[in-house]
């Protein structure tokens, strides 16, 4: 008799603390035996001394978001979660936004049906809070962290979206009370309206000036903001989508001063830089239009160096597909528009895993095990999913990554997202996952997607681990 569902054998298991080789054995969708010789499975698959990773985590992607007309996100559940699993990535965490004026549970159940019965890996839910009514505060938002969805993004830029700083403490109270994660795009809207109207008195609306709109000290005044917003209530926040030098030192001066404070960033930011968004006014540029925008090398090497040091605790796509051609993207009803009305966002949560794989790793830029650390286990722990996701270890799910290191030039038919192209085009990626397991299936041989509209389920997330328990109000 077998004992086992599925063995993965002689892999060269990473986590973020070790490096070993073993073999791995899996019943029901989870690992249950770590060790060397295992009894043989019904299933076996060979890994050949090859590295095998947890599966990511993207704990910041954006699919099927209601946007305002003719804008349409390019991807949904089925195709984000095909891509992701295409990529190694087998956990996502998008965004159930709330509009204004919308309840936050309308905004939760709408994102459920969008989701229900679509994906191919498992997703959890953030809460964008764009109204934070005291009904919201006060009823909702607890009800719902008690239910599952422990984190939530505010911003300070976007109208439709921001707070106002007032509302901002309320947020990160609820979130010190009932211990959730907030998490903070921190750009200076203000700043950003009036160097837009400047540039636009000026003529300037090709897509390369959406980074003149916003330089970095537009982020460096709000993140310094938001690190003293979060320091006046005593609360953990994670900066997400940190773009450079300017808004990485803040973050090292709060940790200088014993804030917790957490920080994200994403491929764009090591891998584009402003000159993607157009060194002339040609509309190509628009396919790079995200926010914050890429900056240069000398910051890229800042993001480089704080990936290594500890200042960036997670490492996520932010993934806001929009097509280039059509008029549902980019080109907002089918026209060239000024950078404003341009929607913000890159499709990377397929690359996200290979291009940090790639260059950090074999590139010789960071451990095996820090590449696991920012990938999948940290994100796991931030939003309270670990240690059933974002490690290898006896019952945890059995959500793999064997790895095929290998050189080829990255283009956008390799992919499997709903987007027309893909800004990280004529990189060169050393690695691709040859095999992807999703709770102890195979999600992704290498060369076949293997497509299951339902696999993924619904995970209610816990409080976040990374940090001891706070102590309860007195
Ligand atoms: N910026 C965001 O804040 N969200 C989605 C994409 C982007 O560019
Ligand atoms: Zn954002
Ligand atoms: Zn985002």
């Amino acid at each position: 008799m077998n004992n086992f569902d599925l063995v993965v054998r002689r892999a060269r298991v990473a986590t973020a603390a070790d490096t070993f080789d073993a073999d791995i054995g899996i019943v029901d969708g989870r690992i249950v035996q770590i060790g060397l010789q295992l009894a043989a499975g019904r299933q076996e698959i060979d890994a050949a001394g090859r590295v095998v990773t947890p599966g990511g985590v993207d704990a910041h992607c954006h699919l099927d978001q209601p946007m305002p007309a003719p804008i349409r996100m390019a991807d949904d559940f089925d195709t984000g979660t095909r891509a992701a699993a295409c990529g190694g990535t087998t956990t996502v965490i998008p965004f159930a936004a709330q509009q204004k004026g919308q309840s936050l549970r309308a905004a939760v159940a709408d994102y459920h049906r969008r989701a229900e019965g679509q994906a191919h890996v498992d997703y959890a839910f953030h809460l964008i809070v764009s109204d934070p009514t005291p009904t919201v505060l006060e009823e909702e938002l607890p009800a719902l962290i008690r239910e599952g969805y422990t984190s939530f993004k505010i911003y300070m830029t976007y109208d439709d979206l921001k707070l106002n700083d007032g509302q901002i403490l309320d947020v990160l109270e609820v979130g010190r009370r009932h211990g959730a994660m907030v998490m903070i795009h921190a750009e200076n809207a203000d700043c950003i309206e009036w160097l837009t109207k400047r540039l636009e008195a000026a003529g300037r609306t090709a897509p390369r000036f959406h980074a003149h709109a916003r330089p970095m000290l537009v982020e460096r005044e709000a993140t310094h903001r938001a690190i003293s917003l979060a320091e006046l209530v005593d609360v953990p926040i994670l900066l997400v989508h940190v773009s450079g030098r300017e808004a990485v030192e803040q973050i090292r001066w709060a940790r200088a001063h014993g804030l917790k404070v957490f920080a994200e960033t994403c491929p764009q930011y090591l891998f584009l830089t402003a000159a993607d968004l157009g060194i002339d006014d040609s509309y190509l540029g628009a396919r790079c239009v995200c926010s914050p925008p890429p900056r240069d090398k000398q910051n890229q090497a800042v993001i480089w160096d704080a990936l290594n040091d500890g200042v960036f605790t997670v490492f996520s796509s932010d993934h806001a597909p929009f097509r280039y051609e059509g008029a549902d993207g980019k080109k907002p009803g089918g026209a060239e528009v000024a950078f404003r009305h341009i929607p913000n966002g890159i499709p990377g949560i397929e690359t996200r895993m290979a291009l940090l794989y790639s260059e950090g790793v074999l590139g010789g830029r960071m451990t095996l095990s820090r590449f696991v650390e920012l990938t999948a286990t940290n994100p796991a722990k931030a939003f309270g999913l670990h240690p059933r996701k974002g490690t290898i270890a006896v019952g945890a799910d059995a959500d793999l990554v064997i790895w095929d290191e290998r050189e080829f030039v990255l283009e956008n038919r390799h992919l499997h997202h709903a987007v027309d192209y893909t800004p990280f085009a004529g990189q060169t990626l050393r690695a691709w996952p040859a095999l992807t397991l999703a709770r102890g299936e195979v999600a992704w041989d290498g060369q076949d997607f293997h497509p299951r509209r339902g696999r993924g389920r619904f995970l209610a997330c816990g409080a976040p681990t990374l940090l001891p328990r706070a102590k309860a109000d007195a």
